[in-house]
């Protein structure tokens, strides 16, 4: 009897022991270094996070992702926590576009289970959304000034591509910023638009210089926040120190096209 349990045992753990190297998690040590064949997000473009502005040409704020095709945007990868990087559990794609009245943003999260988020926007970092943090005023600083803000758009439900909320300086403000937001089994798509009045913004001109920031939160499982990554910075700071942002530049949309 002793003899069968002692074999049973062995042969549960070497199931056990093979089914954990039958299955390597595809992670990669941070700091992430993306591959050079990746263009978008590799060499010297990344150091700076483009706003495609034009005086003519708006994105429209329907769920169809179409229009942003041709841009070029940032990859979101620096883990901030959750352990190391891995593209399947959490990653994502942002671009930025302006007319003369509002600042549009595109988000393409890559996420191994996409949630519902149910908190209000103010609460919204808590479980799947996403952060954009900008800012017009490029000298030094580290405390926000008027100028700077930062967004949140928080998805709701998988069925109504309408459903969400959003906040500028952590005010709800949904009723003032347009959305939609797509998911799909392993991630969710967002465009949102938001009025140059909620953003201290009063014009963009291309080679302008800007700052600014993007932020995943991605929560799984049914639980709350368990990875946090931004396009910059390596700390949770984005939300109060300007400095942790990077550099932007406000290129003509033509120049994309
Ligand atoms: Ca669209
Ligand atoms: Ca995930
Ligand atoms: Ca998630």
């Amino acid at each position: 009897m002793k003899k069968n349990k002692l074999v049973t045992l062995a042969i549960a753990f070497v199931a056990a022991a093979t089914s954990l190297y039958a299955k390597p998690k595809k992670t990669v040590a941070a700091p992430y270094v993306p591959p050079k064949e990746t263009t978008v997000d590799a060499g010297e473009q990344e150091k700076f996070f483009k706003v495609y502005y034009s005086s003519s040409k708006s994105p429209v704020i329907d769920g169809n992702f179409d229009e942003w095709k041709n841009l070029e945007g940032v990859q979101v990868r620096r883990m901030v926590y959750g352990g190391t990087f891995n593209p399947e559990d959490t990653d994502g794609t942002f671009k930025v576009w302006a007319d003369d009245s509002y600042i549009y943003l595109f988000a393409d999260i890559i996420d191994n289970e996409p949630q519902e988020n149910s908190f209000p926007a103010p609460q919204g970092w808590r479980d799947d959304s996403i952060e954009f943090f900008f800012g017009t005023d490029t000298a030094y600083h580290t405390f926000y000034k008027p100028t700077d803000h930062r967004v949140r758009i928080v998805p709701q439900s998988k069925t109504d591509k309408f459903a969400y909320d959003a906040s500028v300086n952590d005010v709800s403000i949904s009723g003032s910023v347009k959305s939609a937001i797509v998911y799909r089994e392993h991630g969710y798509t967002i465009e949102a638009a938001i009025p140059f009045s909620l953003m201290s913004i009063k014009k963009l001109k291309p080679k302008q210089k800007v700052r600014g920031d993007f932020q995943i939160n991605d929560g799984d499982e049914g639980k709350e926040r368990s990875r946090l990554v931004h396009w910059n910075s390596r700390k949770d700071n984005t939300y109060l120190d300007a400095s942790a942002w990077g550099d932007g530049i406000v290129v003509a949309l033509e120049e994309a096209e």
